[in-house]
Parts: C-alpha cells; structure tokens; sequence
C-alpha cells in the first residue's frame, strides 16, 4: 500500500477541506444550536461530486477510489459531524448499497438522483429489540397478492425523517433455522408509500443538526421489486452495508481529532498561563502528542480498510479494526481538546464542546465497540462469540 496521497487525492483533499471551511464551520455552531438540517449544504456538495464520491460516474457519482472517498469524508467531519453523518448515511450505507445489490434497473432510477442529492435515503436495520442483535427482525414482510405487505417498527435511524427512499431490511421468514436467514432488504420510497410514517427523535447528546428518526410501518405496501438482493439475503446486505457504513464513521473519526488538534495546538500557542504559552508545558505536550499519534494511527488504518475495498475484497476486519480505534480516539481527542481550553472549553464559544459531544456516539452507532470487537475475535479466531 503506497501511502503516498496521489495528486489527484491531494486536489481533493485541498477542495474539500476549501469548501467546508467556507460552507460548514460558520454555519456549523447555529445548525447545532437550532438542530437545523442542513439541506442546502448537502446541495452545494453535489456540483464538486461529493454526494456521489465512490459511485461510479455512469451512475452519476464521481467514480472515485475509497481513499479519496475517505479523504473527503474526513474532510466534512473535521467541519462537523452531523453533515458528516448525513452524507455517510446516504453515500456509503444507501448509494453503495444499491450499488453493489440492485438491479441495473434499481441503479438507473435511483443512483443518479441520490449523487444529485436530489433524494435523500437512509437505512433502516435497527429495532427497538435489534441493535447489536441485528439479526434479531421483528419487523414483517408479508407477500399479499401481488405485493409486500410490511407491518414493524424501526428507530434510531439518520435521515429518516427527511429520507426520500429507505434500504430497509425486514423478515419474509419466521420459519429458519438461524435468526440471520429469512430477511430481506427493500427499497422503500418513503413520502409515495402509504402506511410508511417517520417521528423525529429529539433532544440528541450530539449530532444535533443531523436527523434521526423512529420509523412506523403500518400495512405498508410495496410493489413486488421493491427487492434489494435476492429474498433470503437482506442479512448480508445489511452487513455489507455496514463494512462502508463503519468505514465511513472512522473516516470521520479522523476528521473530529484533527479538527481537535487544531482547536488544540491554535489555542496552546496563544494561551499564557505562568508567563508562558501553555503549549509550552510537558503536560499539554503530553496531551498534544497523544492526539497526533492516535490520528495518524487512525488514518492509518483507514487508508489500510481503503486499500482492501480498492482492492475488491472483503474488508470487515480492516474496516471494524479503523472503526473501533478511530471512534475511540477521536473520543479521547476531544476530551483533551474540552481540557487545554479549560473553561472557555466548556461553551459553544468554541467548538470543542460539540466535537466531544458528536464523537460520543460513534462508539456506539453503527456497531458499538464491543461489537467491533467481537467482529474483530470472529475473524482472526473463526469463532462467533454469539450463539
Ligand atoms: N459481509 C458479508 N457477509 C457477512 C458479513 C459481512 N460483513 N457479516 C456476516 N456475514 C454473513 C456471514 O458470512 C454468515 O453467512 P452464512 O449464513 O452464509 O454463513 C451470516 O452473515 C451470519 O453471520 P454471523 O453468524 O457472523 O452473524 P451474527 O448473527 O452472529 O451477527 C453481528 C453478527 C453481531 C456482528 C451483527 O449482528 C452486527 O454487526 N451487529 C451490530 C449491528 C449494528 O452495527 N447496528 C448498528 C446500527 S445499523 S446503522
């Protein structure tokens, strides 16, 4: 793996650390304040190819290499989490997974509109009794004549309250031997289905300008094709959309510690404490050095989950070891980023309250650590830690 940026990746890292310089962090502290979706950044993305990054451009996306898909999710999370979050959830949770198991048919219809942010898609797997057992669906899809029949519940889903289409895994099989076999995955167009209604789930620890929602389906039908995978398979989608889905939150992860080392290095050097800038003190240092390691270490190991996915192949170990350790880095980066200011830490004066508050869930969304880290035993040890 060279790990070189090729020029190509350091132009965009230098657009997208331009554009959300000027478009997301002055606007970042009132969007959190007001926990207002933040619908026309996602629009601005779309001209620079940032809402399609990975997609290839025949399906309207920028055809780009997982590397510089990380560069730019990095980039976004640097500036703030909760567009981070949203563009994670339709890039690299819907857009991939129509990519890699729709029909040519699904792809042209959907694809291009979602790289246009002209739709918004979530992906609706967790239940109120299947977070970490995700496999545990209570949600039903019943086949009636010559449609689908869905009848569940789903909550804690990003972008579900303002989503145009949701990849939704549900069971069409109550009669498998194993909880994982028997579901499905369905692309739901969400304000076209009747019995398909959303409530926003308020008052987040963090995350605050991004959407989440409970989602209610109610004999909701769908037409037969609204399949995404073979029926039977909606495990694997769900999974596999979950090796992109983590990916992208440790991308993002990187992004919140360097955008703590920032914070953390500007304000060391200007504060004087004792006749000296506090910078120059070994404890801070100690601090500061913490924080650079854990980054590089955490892009690292994103590059390395990039290199894997550039190369075609599976990459659930790689992508759950860049998860566990960047989330968890990023949460102790801006820890340290809260106490080198202090007080002034402490207010939304600055931003280092909101990145210890947004990085607090990705430890938990999208797989807590604890689950990385039985995905991680599961594959060195070929053992499954659950039953
Ligand atoms: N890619 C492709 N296939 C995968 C896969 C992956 N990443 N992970 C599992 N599978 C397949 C397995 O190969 C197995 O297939 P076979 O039946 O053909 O052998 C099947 O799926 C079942 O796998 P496994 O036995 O490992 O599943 P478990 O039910 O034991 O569950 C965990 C595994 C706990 C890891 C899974 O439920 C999980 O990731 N939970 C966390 C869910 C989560 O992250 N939720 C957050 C919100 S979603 S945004």
């Amino acid at each position: 793996m060279d790990l070189e940026l090729t020029p190509e990746q350091k132009a965009i890292k230098e657009m997208a650390r331009r554009f959300a310089e000027e478009e997301i962090v002055p606007v970042a502290r009132d969007n959190d304040r007001n926990c207002r979706f933040p619908h026309e950044i996602i629009k601005k993305m779309v001209p620079m190819g940032l809402v399609g990054g990975p997609v290839p451009e025949k399906y309207g996306g920028a055809g780009l290499d997982f590397i510089s898909h990380a560069i730019i999710t990095e980039e976004i999370g640097r500036a703030c989490s909760s567009v981070r979050t949203t563009l994670s959830v339709q890039v690299s949770l819907v857009e991939l997974c129509i990519l890699n198991w729709g029909t040519e048919e699904q792809k042209q219809k959907y694809l291009p509109a979602l790289c246009r942010g002209e739709i918004i898609g979530c992906f609706a797997l967790t239940e109120p009794g299947a977070g970490s057992d995700a496999a545990n669906q209570s949600t039903r899809a019943v086949p009636t004549g010559d449609k689908w029949v869905l009848n569940g519940t789903k909550t804690w889903i990003s972008n579900a309250g303002v989503a145009d289409i949701a990849v939704l895994i549900a069971r069409t099989n109550t009669d498998t031997k194993e909880k994982h076999e028997g579901l499905t995955a369905f692309i739901i167009e969400c304000k076209k289905t009747k019995g398909y209604s959303t409530r926003d789930i308020e008052n987040k620890l963090g995350l605050r300008s991004s959407n989440t929602a409970e989602v209610f389906l109610e004999d909701c039908e769908l037409p037969k094709d609204a399949e995404l995978g073979a029926v039977g398979q909606g495990f694997k989608v769900a999974m596999t959309g979950l090796d992109n889905g983590r990916f992208s939150v440790a991308a993002g992860c990187v992004g919140i510690s360097q955008a703590c080392i920032d914070a953390s290095v500007k304000y060391a050097k200007q504060r004087v404490q004792f006749d000296r800038p506090i910078g120059s003190f070994q404890l801070i240092q100690d601090m500061i050095a913490r924080m650079v390691t854990d980054t590089e270490a955490a892009r690292l190991l994103v590059y390395k989950a990039a290199d894997v996915k550039n190369k075609g192949r599976r990459s659930t170990q790689e992508t759950s070891i860049a998860k566990f350790f960047a989330s968890e880095a990023a949460l102790r980066a801006a820890n340290m980023a809260v106490q080198i200011p202090g007080g002034y830490g402490y207010s939304d004066e600055f931003p280092v309250e909101r990145y210890l508050r947004d990085a607090r869930v990705a430890t938990i969304y999208e797989g807590t650590s604890e689950i990385q880290k039985l995905i991680i035993g599961r594959e060195v040890l070929g053992l499954r830690a659950f039953a």
